[in-house]
């Protein structure tokens, strides 16, 4: 498992660079239990891919924060219920978990954070998903991540 991230404040006035490198996706979460997206897709020629998340609300994290997590789709709900107990400075997330591909801390409103994965680590016969690892917000909060040539 590889993975980094930054938290970093939000920045509207830098120029919004994303369009230019499709090896990246902005991905957002408000004071609700939604992502603005359900369904990213990866270009197959990337050989590293980043999500960059934001928390576009006003809620803290303790009190509706929000992660994005990355793993594959049948484990989601094994690591929602495992992280659960895990705490927020754990992410709500179990540690050194092998199942958990990539992810962002949680965050809470007007912040963001990235992770870069490779996309070696994926099986094309196997079906991924994202989802928010915040106790009570996984049902709610997932969608597919799909390799695409
Ligand atoms: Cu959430």
């Amino acid at each position: 498992m590889r993975f980094s991230y930054l938290l970093i404040p939000l920045a509207f006035a830098l120029p919004n660079l994303a369009s230019a490198n499709t090896c990246e996706v902005d991905v957002s979460a408000g004071d609700s239990m939604s992502y603005n997206t359900k369904s990213i897709e990866i270009p197959s020629n990337c050989e590293e891919f980043t999500v960059n998340f934001t928390h576009t609300g006003k809620l803290s994290k303790e009190g509706l924060g929000h992660n994005w997590v990355l793993a594959k789709s049948s484990d989601v709900n094994a690591l929602a219920n495992a992280g659960s107990t895990e705490g927020i400075k754990n992410n709500f997330l179990p540690q050194d978990d092998e199942r958990v591909i990539a992810y962002t801390p949680i965050i809470g409103g007007g912040e963001s954070a990235s992770t870069t994965f490779k996309t070696s680590v994926l099986d094309s016969d196997e079906y991924y998903s994202f989802f928010c690892s915040f106790p009570g917000h996984t049902f709610m909060m997932r969608g597919t991540v799909v390799v695409k040539d």
